[in-house]
């Protein structure tokens, strides 16, 4: 079935590399009109809109996951093509993320329900004396619409706070986020509590943030760098032994 929406048809535009175009067009050739509504309306940040096709979706009987798949990461998975190759920038990915939650407020209560597994399960937070946390939440957008449960712990956050949420949650990954030179280190401090407590070998730690790149994340002992969200998910998916190439250090 071909691309039933025409905003939808011109964003495929934006995607230039053709595995990706293939990619692309397969999430959305034989799937349904109206996920191709859904998926337009979340790209375009229109959260209303999103808001009620998500609920009619469900009221017709579409499955949710269906919905979440075909419909809202669809969308989101060319949000993500068009912030790494710069046609979009943070605002318009906050604004394609508030629509994302409009969706998902109607089918995580159901997925939840009907006990389908997420990917994995990781903890965010951005480290002790931190308040930046705009980077950590497009991850955490990012994550979530991969298919991930995120616990995030917000900012500020100590290296007991993270090792709590570790084990409360049985969480694989651990993905902490800093803005600051003076934070920074604060990265490392965590990994050694991590240490103490014998859990080191439970989790995966990711780390991120402006100032840092991988050479930083090698020295504090973290598993893994990424550079912006897409890496970060990338990095996740292989944390959760979902994808077996490398993921990409930073962009
Ligand atoms: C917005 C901002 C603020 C806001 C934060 C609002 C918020 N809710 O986050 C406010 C105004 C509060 C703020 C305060 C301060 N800020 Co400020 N801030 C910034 C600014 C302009 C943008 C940061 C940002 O959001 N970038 C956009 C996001 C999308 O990028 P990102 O965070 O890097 O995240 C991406 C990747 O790094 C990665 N990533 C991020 N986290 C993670 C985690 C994982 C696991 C992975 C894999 C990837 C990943 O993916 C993200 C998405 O692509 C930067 C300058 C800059 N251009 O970076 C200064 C900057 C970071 N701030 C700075 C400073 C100095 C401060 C203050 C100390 C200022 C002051 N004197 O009070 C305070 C500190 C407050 C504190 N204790 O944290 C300096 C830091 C300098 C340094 N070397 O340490 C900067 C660099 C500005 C500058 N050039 O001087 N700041």
């Amino acid at each position: 079935m071909p691309i039933h929406n025409e905003g939808l048809a011109k964003e495929m535009e934006y995607i230039s590399k053709p595995s990706e175009v293939a990619h692309i067009k397969g999430l959305f050739e034989g799937t349904d009109p109206l996920m191709h509504d859904i998926a337009y309306n979340l790209i375009v940040g229109k959260h209303l809109v999103v808001d009620e096709l998500t609920r009619k979706a469900l009221d017709d009987g579409y499955a949710a996951h269906d919905v979440m798949d075909d419909g809202l990461i669809a969308g989101m998975a060319i949000v993500g093509i068009k912030f790494r190759d710069n046609f979009i920038f943070v605002p318009e990915v906050l604004v394609a993320a508030r629509a994302m939650k409009a969706g998902m407020a109607y089918i995580e209560p159901i997925l939840s329900e009907s006990g389908i597994e997420p990917v994995g399960t990781v903890i965010m937070g951005t480290v002790k004396g931190d308040l930046h946390d705009i980077g950590k939440n497009l991850c955490i957008m990012m994550l979530r619409g991969a298919g991930f449960v995120v616990h995030d712990l917000g900012v500020d956050t100590k290296p007991d706070e993270f090792i709590d949420a570790i084990m409360e949650n049985e969480a694989q990954i651990l993905g902490m986020s800093a803005l600051l030179t003076t934070t920074m280190p604060n990265m490392g401090r965590t990994i050694e509590a991590i240490e103490e407590v014998g859990l080191r070998d439970a989790v995966k730690v990711m780390v991120g943030g402006a100032p840092l790149n991988q050479e930083f994340a090698d020295d504090m002992g973290a598993d893994g760098y990424g550079g912006n969200a897409i890496a970060c998910v990338d990095l996740a998916k292989v944390f959760a032994g979902k994808e077996s190439v490398p993921a990409a250090g930073s962009d």
